[in-house]
């Protein structure tokens, strides 16, 4: 497959959300849209002394300020003292500045976990990769028999939309691996909030093995802050890939408006505020499993997933596609999987993808509605 994206007549994961925007209950996007804790309304009320106090104060000071507050809050306190970051916009444009830089760096073949979200690898086939699928068990498996010839390894971790989480062993054993052959780990954690199993410190295990490796971290699906959020792109300080020049092509820095609002919510997630969230997700899920429990007791494959988003089987004989348009023609909207599938798409068809980050009443009115066609299935 050449050109922008795999099959532009398929619209992407991100069309599908906008979709879901503007009408009826959206449990499409994994975006933080439920309400603000009142810790977190209190930093929402000082929003105007924010804004003078980012004005006042160094960008540089800032921007550093929201990496240690962020990256210490989820446990990764070695990328502060042995890595650099680079604060980006967004993990998407994070995402970017990496498939730049390897496109510079001539570096072209990238093993790519399976099933993924759809950006990850529209983005790198933008940019001329070549993707070889590796399937998230398989990764899950330990390297034994070793995947095709890459100069990149990929993963999502906590996978999106699966929740699997690569543990600390298996971070090493791939981390060796990557070295010996001089692959470079790339690590996508955006969803690492979610899980505590996450939170391991990932740049220890990476530096301990000597491998190269690029992390792209993400404060975006973690708060409902309007969209106002960075990602990271962290790399080891000797990396040769163009990422800072790559990075200052496209931006000077993120607004220190962001940058102050980011270390707010990460102290108050160092402060209980992560415990709060992850109780809050829980009971989203708890929720939206005990409404189809009785109806359809197989219906969720991903049991021991604690990110904001739960995929529910499609029933036997229906595919995610008409199960999707069906629940939308009733005011609701989920994602099908399809698109996540991006190496097998028909696979994909086989479950949907329900947003968790949302008011209770929400997930319970789109339960309702998954449960109706799914008794009607
Ligand atoms: C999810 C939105 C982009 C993305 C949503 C996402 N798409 N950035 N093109 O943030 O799981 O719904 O990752």
């Amino acid at each position: 497959m050449t050109g922008l994206t795999g099959a532009p007549d398929l619209p992407n994961l991100t069309e599908l959300e906008l979709s879901a925007l503007d009408s009826g209950i959206n449990v499409a996007d994994g975006h933080a849209r439920h309400e603000p804790t009142s810790s977190q309304q209190k930093i929402i009320d000082r929003l105007a002394e924010l804004f003078g106090q980012a004005a006042r104060a160094p960008a540089t000071l800032l921007d550093r300020q929201a990496q240690v507050a962020f990256l210490s809050a989820l446990g990764q306190d070695t990328a502060l003292h042995c890595a650099k970051v680079l604060t980006c916009y967004s993990s998407s444009v994070a995402m970017e500045i990496f498939g730049r830089a390897l496109q510079a760096g001539g570096m072209r073949r990238v093993a790519l976990i399976h099933p993924t979200f759809d950006n990850i690898p529209d983005i790198l086939r933008g940019l001329g990769m070549t993707l070889v699928p590796v399937s998230e068990q398989r990764l899950l498996d330990g390297p034994g028999k070793r995947p095709a010839e890459v100069e990149v390894l990929f993963v999502t971790t906590p996978n999106n939309p699966t929740g699997r989480v690569l543990p600390r062993n298996l971070l090493a054993d791939w981390a060796d691996w990557c070295a010996t052959r001089k692959v470079l780990l790339a690590l996508d954690t955006s969803f690492r909030g979610f899980d505590d199993r996450a939170q391991y410190d990932h740049y220890a295990v990476l530096a301990e093995s000597g491998c190269r490796y690029v992390v792209i971290e993400d404060t975006g699906k973690l708060w409902p802050t309007l969209d106002l959020k960075v990602g990271f792109l962290v790399f080891a300080p000797a990396e040769p890939l163009l990422l800072r020049r790559i990075y200052t092509d496209i931006l000077i820095g993120v607004s220190p408006l962001i940058l102050l609002l980011v270390r707010q919510f990460a102290e108050d997630a160092s402060q209980g505020g992560l415990t709060e969230l992850h109780r809050f997700v829980r009971q989203n899920r708890a929720l939206l499993r005990s409404h189809l429990a009785d109806v359809a007791p197989l219906s969720f494959p991903d049991l021991d997933s604690r990110i904001s988003v739960e995929r529910v089987a499609v029933p036997q004989g229906r595919r995610a596609t008409q199960m999707w348009s069906a629940l939308r023609h009733s005011g609701v909207h989920v994602l099908p999987c399809r698109q996540f599938h991006w190496a097998d798409p028909a696979a994909g068809e086989r479950f949907v993808r329900v947003a968790l980050g949302r008011p209770s009443q929400a997930v319970a009115h789109a339960a309702a509605a998954i449960r109706h066609y799914l008794e009607r299935a």
